[in-house]
């Protein structure tokens, strides 16, 4: 059988823009990756997969024929990967061109995109042969029928037990990350996994063989331990941070969270065992806000909690990164709430990161989001693009939006804060700070999520979490 290529697209348009800096940043689409090693190592399927990351389309396919494989020639298949709505563009025209040129059969897949709308998607992407809905684990092995495929179980059940980076090409660049959990089910409104059931966390001797593989693929490296929400099951985390001290290797790690989920007590033994930053997904602090979000029925008490967990993670020298959302209903009043509680908090917070709500394909809520005062600025973007940038009010529309999330970080943050948060997990391997400072030199600053200020006198790449910041 000939080599199955295994795309995950890039995208013309990105939701946070794109510069010098950005560039960098390397989203590793561990889902296809995952596919790309049941279909080696259980069907014994020569695969390689690609990620066209900020490639355009002609790029990629040059990519792939400088790899040595000659696509005419040594292709069965391609797989492709669509990772959000703002790839549709890119997949169009590699659809296009890999049917034309090079007359192959194209499989298409990403449930975050696909699901729910396969009749606008077979629209849009005319030359795609196979449009598969939800998890690929067990479609693609039946798609391939090799012997035992029946044994593959579904994603709806079962994460990864590995990732084969050696299947990527260009591995060394990409951070690596291990699978904990799929699905979250705690019923924000904004979030495409508010109702989806969640698996209970990987056992850990799995785990620790897939960081035993890490240190030989990669030698010297950092984890994101991915799950939509990492759930800190007590006795799983102890014994998870007993192992990881028991290993001769150490590294740093990072995950994503609520603030009322965090273990305040086994923050200490969660810094032994190398957790460094904690993504918390506070989404605002403005109290009405934080309710038209269904993000909790108490908000006072939820930000004496994330004010709890900043304390104790500065005392553990964890970093803390808030992920904020401009939602539905937002008023320059709530945006001032929220900036304020942030800025009170300011010395005690490494980053944040605030995006604007955008509506996509598959949610269901748009006419909660229209009873809160959204409104549609371009009645036709749907039906073209799969999302709409919403205007969240009569006082903020998605364009002033835009404005905010670029505005608000600029209070919290330094491009020292920003580069620490992103060369853990985010930044392609070897991205140095020395190459980020001559990448920022070429920047807009207006346009960047951070101020640029004096750096701090220790002028290493990973600043002490515990030092006030200097501005
Ligand atoms: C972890 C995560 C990330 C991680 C990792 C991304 C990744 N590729 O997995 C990071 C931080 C990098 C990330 C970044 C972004 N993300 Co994100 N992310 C998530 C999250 C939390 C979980 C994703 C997940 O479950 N992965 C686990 C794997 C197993 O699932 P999977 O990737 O879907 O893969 C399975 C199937 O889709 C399918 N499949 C995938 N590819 C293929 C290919 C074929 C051929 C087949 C047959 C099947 C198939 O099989 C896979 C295995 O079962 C979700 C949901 C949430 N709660 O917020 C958002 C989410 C997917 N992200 C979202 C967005 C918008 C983004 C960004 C565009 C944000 C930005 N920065 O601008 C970027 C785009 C990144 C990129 N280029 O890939 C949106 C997507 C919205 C949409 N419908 O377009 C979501 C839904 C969040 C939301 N708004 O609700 N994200
Ligand atoms: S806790 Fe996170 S993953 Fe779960 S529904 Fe809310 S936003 Fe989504």
């Amino acid at each position: 059988m000939k080599k199955v290529i295994a795309v995950s697209a890039g995208h013309l348009k990105t939701k946070k823009g794109s510069n010098p800096i950005r560039n960098h940043i390397r989203y590793l689409n561990y889902g296809l990756l995952g596919l790309a090693t049941i279909l080696r190592h259980h069907g014994n399927i020569d695969i390689t997969v690609f990620q066209a990351d900020n490639c355009t389309v002609n790029d990629i396919f040059g990519v792939i024929e400088q790899s040595g494989i000659n696509i005419h020639n040594d292709c069965e298949c391609f797989l492709l990967s669509i990772p959000s709505y703002y790839s549709i563009t890119w997949c169009i025209q590699f659809c296009k061109i890999a049917k034309q040129e090079y007359g192959k059969t194209i499989i298409v897949g990403g449930r975050w995109v696909v699901d729910n709308h396969v009749e606008w998607i077979r629209d849009k992407l005319k030359y795609a042969d196979i449009i598969i809905e939800g998890f690929g684990e067990r479609k693609l092995a039946a798609y391939f029928s090799f012997p035992g495929w029946e044994l593959i179980p579904d994603g709806s059940k079962k994460c990864f037990d590995w990732l084969d980076y050696e299947l990527l090409y260009d591995y060394e660049k990409y951070q690596p990350c291990i699978e904990i959990s799929r699905g979250c089910g705690a019923g924000c409104q904004f979030c495409a996994d508010k109702n989806t059931m969640r698996l209970s966390n990987k056992p850990i001797e799995i785990i620790i063989n897939e960081l035993n593989n890490l240190d030989q693929v990669f030698g010297d490296y950092s984890v994101y331990f991915e799950a939509p929400h990492f759930i800190f099951e007590k006795q799983w985390i102890a014994q998870l941070c007993k192992s990881i001290l028991s290993r001769e290797t150490a590294f740093k790690w990072r995950c994503t969270s609520r603030v009322e989920t965090v273990p305040i007590k086994m923050l200490p033994l969660m810094k032994d065992a190398g957790l460094k930053i904690l993504d918390i997904g506070l989404e605002s602090a403005s109290k009405q806000q934080l309710l038209n979000m269904h993000k909790t029925g108490n908000p006072e008490h939820y930000l004496e909690k994330a004010e709890e967990l900043l304390i104790a993670c500065r005392q553990n020298n964890i970093w803390v990164k808030f992920n904020l959302l401009l939602y539905a209903g937002e008023t320059h009043a709530t945006v001032d709430e929220t900036t304020l509680w942030l800025v009170n908090h300011r010395d005690l917070i490494k980053d944040i990161s605030v995006g604007s709500l955008v509506y996509y394909y598959n949610m269901d809520s748009l006419s909660d989001l229209l009873s809160l005062g959204a409104t549609i600025p371009d009645e036709g973007q749907i039906t073209n693009t799969g999302y709409i940038d919403l205007n969240l009010s009569p006082e903020i529309d998605s364009e002033e939006a835009k404005r905010i999330s670029v505005m608000m970080p600029k209070f919290i943050a330094t491009q020292k804060d920003f580069y620490d948060v992103k060369a853990i997990s985010y930044f392609e391997r070897g991205y140095s700070y020395s190459d980020y400072l001559k990448d920022l030199a070429r920047c807009d600053p207006s346009e960047l999520p951070f101020t640029i200020a004096k750096d701090p006198v220790d002028n290493d790449c990973v600043t002490d979490g515990n030092k006030k910041k200097t501005r």
